[in-house]
């Protein structure tokens, strides 16, 4: 592949401080390059307003209607909108000039720098180049080939985070209406571990913590396994609020990240001009995958602090009334072998003691993470540990206090609330049922993993896609881009061109859909959409600007009009739906709990908030109705000697697969994204230098993947640990090497050595 001005690389000093004035000019400068002084600015000031439009780039929640900002953007979320509202666009031209063949040979950053895709194109049985096609001729030809299917569990529906409650509760209807749980979608791969550990602990597959519980509750705030300063830069905010107020931070991770160092708010002078606010007040340097050994550590310090001094630690009123497992779940901490432990999470007694005075002298401890601790083998058994280590002193239910994972897109959660997942329960299926009266297929559906062996092993000849990017996201992606060949039709509905487009099957239909900074107008006039927050809160999205094309249409309504062809117009009431989204929302406020009088509350400013038992009431929708402790022993990732644990992370000048820019201004990179940040001691013993181009070799039981070309980088990782960005070493990931019970993907848990590049 291409790698457009990866030549130069140029490493500086990590930063200790994230933000400030040059947050500011980034955000302009990009904005300015893609949309222009004044659709720019028209879009930035709309963006997370009550009126405006939700932000395309995170999920963190959005303030109380009175409380936000003129400008309640970030840098990143300014980069996510000018890259949707850009002036460049990909028409008919561009695949009459450019041959699929060609296109493979540029990268991400490459393609989809070329703006958006104005109209649908369809490449047919042999050809090199996409050519245009019709909607309707789109349409009906994607109805024939389900149609032809021996069976619905021949198609998969896959679905990216960013598409809305609405669009995503036709699409899952779409599929279950044809007969098929074949949802797989971006949440496999990223906060499913937390889902799965959360119901069966807490009986919620969700954080239960509010913004409110951060910004004004909690005495502690635990960061695990997340990079708040890129991947939630708004979430700084709320952090430096809570500081105000004199709550601790502590933060766990194998990386100094910069958003954990000084904060310099933009919103205000003091911000920019003065000295900035401290946020952390501790950093563990946790190892890779050490993070079950932590909490086992701490919960075990826990114990012995109250078998010392009975009474004074556990909530034992809490614990007695409201959970079960407590007397095995001490048991599993007596038998910790706590020097074992301590090697595995490479901090030492004292550091996990003098994290145990924090938390002892927290009335309200809340503990936020993200894919740092989703995506390993263990990473189920390490977030129970994590409700174990909140239930212990009752930090579940009460103001400030709770299990907080921060979602990745920006309706992920949404999607899922709605329907979007290859095993959703029973109880929604009948209501589902009831609604429609139709019988959904009961047998849960692939996830991403299963589906792309599926593909792999010739069990799926349809794959469609709203949103994303399959084949760069996913593991193994050499695996995963002749798995997708295998299918006789690929249809991918995207606003930019990605790599998943240029890996076709026999057949392939690229379908241009609107964005969510832009204006729906549907039959019955202009549309919004509906979103929820990490935090659960759902509100509405109005889209502001024009379409970037006439031919554009909303996902919505491409589905509808799909469904439409596909089942008959006497079938269920698809046009209506189409036509008018409210329909669609009626239809969710009766299938889905907590959703009741949707249209009224959510034309409320800022929307309104789901039911979390937990979080409101102290209920436990678990088996028992109780919380769960469970015992979870400390394990990590096998070593061998010679060889490094890597991790993969994103930089701040990308959004996921969607690369910005060459730069990760925090960790000190400029011009490129061929990195691999290493220890000095490792570098020693290795015989590397900084500088020093090497090539990445993971390794596991069904043999050796290469990632070619990485320049190293000393950088403060702790021992025997790697990081490296994402989606580059997806080649590195094998195909089944997943989580425990989530089957989400190992990619930060990869066993790799080290050789020198050629
Ligand atoms: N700008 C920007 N914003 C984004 C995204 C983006 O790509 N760019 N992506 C969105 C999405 S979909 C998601 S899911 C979130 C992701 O948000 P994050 O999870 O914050 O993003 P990652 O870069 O994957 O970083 C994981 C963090 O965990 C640390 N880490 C890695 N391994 C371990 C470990 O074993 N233990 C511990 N304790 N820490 C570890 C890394 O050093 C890093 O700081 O962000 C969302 N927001
Ligand atoms: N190694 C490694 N792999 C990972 C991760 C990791 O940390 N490490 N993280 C995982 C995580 S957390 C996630 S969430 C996944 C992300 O996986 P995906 O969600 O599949 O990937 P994205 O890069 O977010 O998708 C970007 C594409 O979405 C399309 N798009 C953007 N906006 C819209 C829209 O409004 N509508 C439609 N229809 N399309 C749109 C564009 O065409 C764009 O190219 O990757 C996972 N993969
Ligand atoms: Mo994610």
């Amino acid at each position: 592949m291409e790698e457009p001005g990866e030549s130069g690389v140029r490493v500086s000093s990590p930063k200790h401080s994230s933000v400030g004035l040059e947050g500011i000019t980034e955000s302009m400068r990009y904005t300015l390059e893609q949309s222009g002084p004044v659709r720019g600015a028209k879009t930035l000031l709309a963006l997370n307003q009550v009126d405006g439009f939700d932000c395309p780039s995170c999920a963190w929640a959005d303030p109380v209607p009175g409380e936000r900002k003129k400008a309640e953007f970030c840098e990143n979320g300014a980069k996510a909108v000018a890259w949707e509202a850009t002036r460049k666009r990909v028409g008919p031209d561009f695949f009459a000039e450019h041959s699929v063949a060609d296109l493979r040979e540029k990268d991400g950053h490459w393609l989809e720098s070329q703006g958006r895709l104005t109209e649908p194109v369809y490449l047919g049985p042999g050809e090199d180049h996409f050519t245009p096609i019709t909607w309707k001729a789109a349409t009906t030809l994607i109805a024939d080939r389900l149609r032809g299917l021996a069976d619905p569990n021949r198609a998969v529906f896959y679905t990216s985070g960013r598409t809305s409650n609405e669009a995503a509760f036709v699409y899952q209807l779409l599929a279950r209406r044809l007969g098929t749980n074949n949802l797989p979608d971006c949440s496999n791969m990223c906060h499913e571990s937390s889902g799965a550990a959360l119901s069966e602990t807490i009986g919620v597959g969700k954080g239960v913590v509010s913004l409110q519980d951060i910004t004004d509750y909690a005495d502690l705030i635990m960061i695990v396994g997340q990079n708040p300063g890129t991947c939630h830069p708004r979430m700084l905010t709320a952090l430096e609020q809570a500081k105000k107020r004199g709550a601790r931070i502590i933060a766990v991770n194998p990386l100094p990240e910069a958003g954990f160092g000084r904060f310099h708010n933009p919103q205000t002078v003091r911000g920019l001009a003065g000295p900035g606010t401290q946020l952390a007040d501790a950093y563990l340097p946790i190892r890779v995958n050490g993070d079950l050994a932590f909490f086992n550590t701490l919960n075990r310090v826990l114990l012995d602090r109250e078998e010392a001094a009975p009474g004074t630690v556990f909530d034992h009123d809490f614990i007695n009334r409201y959970c079960d497992g407590f007397e095995q779940a001490c048991e599993g901490w007596r038998n910790v072998d706590l020097a074992h432990a301590a090697q595995l999470s490479g901090l030492s007694r004292r550091m996990v003691e003098r994290c145990a005075d924090e938390v002892m002298a927290a009335d309200s401890v809340t503990v936020c993470w993200a894919m740092g601790l989703t995506q390993h083998r263990n990473a189920v058994p390490t977030i129970r540990e994590i409700v174990n280590f909140l239930l212990l002193r009752g930090n579940v239910g009460r103001p400030g206090a709770g299990p907080s994972p921060i979602r990745g897109h920006s309706n992920v959660q949404g999607d899922r609330t709605v329907g979007i997942w290859e095993q959703m329960p029973d109880s929604f299926l009948d209501k589902l049922r009831d609604e429609f009266g139709f019988e959904p297929p009961r047998e849960h559906g692939k996830d991403t993993v299963d589906s792309i062996r599926a593909m792999r092993d010739g069990e799926v000849e349809v794959f469609f896609a709203v949103g994303g990017n399959f084949v760069a996201a996913t593991p193994d992606t050499a695996v995963t881009e002749t798995a997708m060949a295998r299918c006789a039709l690929t249809v991918n509905v995207a606003t930019k061109l990605n790599r998943t487009h240029l890996c076709p099957g026999t057949e392939a239909l690229l379908l241009p859909c609107l964005g969510r900074t832009e204006r729906d107008v549907q039959e019955t006039g202009e549309q919004f959409v509906t979103v929820e927050d990490s935090m659960a809160m759902v509100h509405a999205s109005h889209g502001r600007l024009l379409p970037g094309s006439p031919e554009l249409r909303s996902e919505v309504r491409i589905l509808t009009d799909l469904a439409r062809e596909l089942f008959g117009e006497d079938d269920l009431d698809w046009r209506e739906m189409g036509a008018d989204y409210r329909v669609i929302r009626r239809h969710i406020e009766h299938v889905v709990p907590g959703f009741h009088a949707y249209e009224e509350r959510v034309a409320q400013p800022g929307g309104f908030v789901l039911p979390r038992g937990p979080h409101d009431s102290r209920t436990f929708p678990t088996e028992t109705g109780k919380a769960r402790f469970t015992v979870n022993p400390p394990t990590a990732a096998e070593v061998p000697e010679g060889h490094l644990l890597l991790t993969t992370v994103r930089s701040h000048d990308q959004f996921n697969t969607t690369v910005y820019g060459l730069d990760d201004r925090y960790r000190g990179i400029k011009g490129g994204r061929h990195v691999v940040f290493l220890n000095e001691d490792d570098l020693r013993m290795f015989g590397v230098a900084d500088g020093d181009l090497v090539d990445l070799i993971s390794v596991y039981d069904d043999g050796e993947r290469r990632a070619r070309g990485f320049r190293a980088v000393r950088y403060p990782v702790p021992r025997g640990c790697a990081a490296a960005y994402y989606p580059e070493t997806n080649v590195l990931v094998p195909l089944d090497s997943t989580a425990e019970t989530s089957n989400t993907p190992n990619s930060k848990s990869i066993v790799i050595r080290l050789e020198a590049s050629e």
